[in-house]
């Protein structure tokens, strides 16, 4: 009898341990928020298409546009996106603790829905008609957080009730903490477009323009038409068809077509993977239940009767 107790016991946790591993059990309950996307990218690309340079003020230290790391969590009341660069200062003292990055995170919820452009004129880039965008989260420093959806009018000022950004404690990550009453609980299936340009209070749509030659508050490198982008990095992979060389690049200047985005996709390497440790320790307990199954099945004919 204690033996098929403790048989039914190994089941129920193995089985639990194997749901909460595939996801299936709701991990409210835990204090830490749950990651639903992971993806680190490249260091050094901060250079858009692989041309750009930076302005030639003193205040942009190298680092400050290029990012190395993107996640995604929630807990029961907010969605986290973490943006994490190699630098992070904040000389103008924004009260969300940095001065330069603007962060525009597009995102593609709802497959056959959204919208192609960026809403407002200034990133100058385009997104491919198969991942179309319903939210954009836009952060920025001196209360600019702002979320918009696909239906919003370009002239739309967004939601930003309950918004916030803020650098942890690394000093080098961008927390953008968004109510999961505005945008819902992040799926799996998200497709994510994060751009990273330079925060310029005085550029189309907040940033700052990248041009033929840089100046102390332009970047230089691209073009002076307003064909290329400004985007300095974006979240990509290192190499093959989606990366940010070929993606930032692909704009032409003689027609004036603006460069065409794709998102990057939990599936396709950029989530969570399951980790090594939860695998290892969900094979360890299955092992042990069917031990203890088998050994409690094998003994009980020859378990003398208590009397
Ligand atoms: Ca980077
Ligand atoms: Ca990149």
């Amino acid at each position: 009898m204690r033996r098929t107790s403790l048989a039914v016991i190994a089941i129920v946790v193995t089985a639990l341990v194997i749901a909460e591993v595939s996801g299936l059990v709701p991990c409210a309950a835990l204090a830490e928020p749950v990651v639903v996307f992971d993806m680190d990218d490249p260091v050094g690309d901060d250079y858009g298409p692989g041309t750009y340079v930076y302005p030639t003020h003193k205040a942009f230290v190298p680092g400050l546009f290029d990012l190395t790391h993107f996640k995604v969590s929630h807990d029961p009341e907010y969605v986290y996106f973490d943006a994490t660069f190699q630098e992070v200062t904040n000389p103008w003292n924004a009260p969300e603790g940095f001065s330069h990055q603007l962060i525009n995170i597009y995102i593609d919820t709802t497959p056959g829905a959204g919208r192609t452009d960026t809403l407002r004129k200034g990133a100058l880039v385009a997104f491919n008609r198969k991942y179309a965008w319903d939210l954009f989260i836009k952060a920025l420093g001196w209360g600019g957080c702002r979320v918009f959806t696909a239906q919003d009018a370009v002239e739309a000022r967004g939601i930003s009730d309950g918004l916030s950004a803020s650098v942890l404690a690394d000093g080098k990550t961008v927390r953008i903490a968004v109510p999961k009453v505005v945008i819902g609980e992040p799926a799996r299936s998200w497709g994510y477009y994060v751009l990273v340009g330079s925060q310029d209070a005085f550029g189309d749509d907040d940033f700052r323009p990248v041009m033929e030659k840089a100046g102390s508050w332009v970047f230089g490198g691209g073009s002076d038409l307003e064909v290329d982008p400004n985007v300095i990095d974006m979240l990509a992979p290192a190499r093959g068809r989606g990366s940010q060389e070929r993606l930032l690049g692909s704009y032409n200047l003689e027609r004036g077509s603006l460069a065409v985005l794709v998102p990057v996709f939990a599936a396709a390497g950029g989530g969570q993977a399951t980790s090594p440790v939860a695998i290892a320790a969900a094979l360890v307990v299955l092992v042990a239940a069917g031990t203890v199954a088998w050994w409690a099945r094998r003994r009980r004919p020859t378990t003398p009767p208590r009397g």
